[in-house]
């Protein structure tokens, strides 16, 4: 039995990025895996490396537990849990800043994207995040972390701490490693398609969120950025929207890419895009639906009991483990 860990920062509205980068991945392997063990959290502690307004915070954490329900994770072979109430989370991620070099930090892509657009200043939380993400991950052995591919480097910079430690202080952590969608690994915005679909993104016409009004959502893929040309083919570099687009449509229905030419060989943009708009809203009214039974629900407080006892549990257990390997405490 292995286990599998991933979690999303509750930053927002999760966003059609999100959903075809990670839930829906999260859910594939959940079916496919059946024999392994899934460990899927909201990574508050995250959120925080950007300001971020109390109130919204509180219920964009509760949105997130619901709507991991609501996508389709099982939860009798789920440990679903807040980061914040598993304390030893904070604890493992200072000792990973303790191992982790400032030029390693200094390299991550998000972190100098991020710092850009930050206007009231760069927190310090911000810049050791790859070390809270590495604790994450390795606090509970985990061997699979589903991701979409802006976190690849992330994770690369995890394995790297692992083997730094049990280089230093022997065997005591599992190298783990990132899984992949198929397709849907980089969704970009709607209106600037070479951009990363991002949920804190100022502008939200690109966006599409899965908790908004249906309608809108067919009309932001209908008005999608797409090119002169005419032509539904599959090239980032020179059509971008329509790629985009092509994505979208094969992460959705399992089809390939090739597949999705061939089907739409001489058609029109305005035909594509609507049989994008509709693929794309089928399948989030149905998450919509069971969204609204699980934000309702009592059932979600007693699962998120569960899991905090759960998570805590594995975590303390391992905590003892590395204090007595680096040699602190009493
Ligand atoms: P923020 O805007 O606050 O940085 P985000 O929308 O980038 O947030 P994260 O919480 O950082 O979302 O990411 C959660 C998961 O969703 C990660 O596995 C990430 O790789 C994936 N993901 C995020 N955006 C996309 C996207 N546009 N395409 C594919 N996967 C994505
Ligand atoms: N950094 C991730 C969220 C995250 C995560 C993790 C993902 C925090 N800790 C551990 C996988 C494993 C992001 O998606 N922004």
């Amino acid at each position: 039995m292995k286990i599998v860990l991933s979690g999303i920062k509750p930053t927002g509205i999760p966003t059609l990025g999100n959903y075809l980068g990670a839930l829906k991945n999260f859910v594939k392997l959940q079916n496919e895996m059946k024999e392994d063990e899934f460990f899927i959290f909201v990574a508050d502690l995250h959120a925080l490396t950007v300001p971020q307004d109390p109130k919204e915070l509180r219920s964009h954490i509760r949105n997130l537990c619901a709507l991991y329900l609501a996508v389709g994770l099982n939860p009798e072979n789920l440990t679903l849990f807040i980061q914040s109430e598993v304390k030893e989370h904070v604890e493992l991620g200072y000792l990973m800043q303790s191992l982790v070099y400032m030029g390693e930090l200094e390299r991550m892509t998000q972190y100098k994207d991020k710092k850009q657009k930050q206007v009231e200043g760069v927190s310090s939380a911000l810049f050791t995040y790859p070390a809270l993400m590495a604790a994450d991950i390795l606090l509970y052995d985990a061997t699979y972390v589903p991701v979409g591919r802006d976190q690849m480097q992330h994770l690369e910079l995890a394995r790297t701490l692992a083997e730094r430690f049990n280089h230093r202080f022997g065997d005591t952590f599992i190298v783990p490693q990132g899984i992949e969608p198929k397709q849907g690994t980089k969704i970009t915005d709607l209106q600037n398609p070479t951009k990363k679909m991002d949920k804190s993104a100022e502008n939200d016409k690109g966006c599409i969120y899965l908790l908004e009004d249906l309608n809108k959502i067919k009309k932001k893929i209908k008005s999608a950025v797409t090119d002169l040309d005419g032509c539904i083919r599959f090239d980032k570099e020179n059509k971008p929207g329509i790629s985009n687009l092509m994505t979208i449509y094969a992460a959705m229905s399992g089809m390939e890419i090739k597949e999705i030419e061939s089907k739409y060989q001489g058609c029109g943009y305005k035909e594509f895009k609507e049989d994008v708009a509709n693929i794309v809203v089928q399948e989030i009214e149905g998450i919509q639906k069971k969204y609204q039974e699980w934000i309702h629900s009592p059932q979600l407080d007693e699962l998120l009991d569960q899991g905090r006892e759960k998570a805590q549990h594995v975590a303390c257990k391992k905590m003892e483990v590395i204090r007595q390997k680096m040699g602190y405490g009493r």
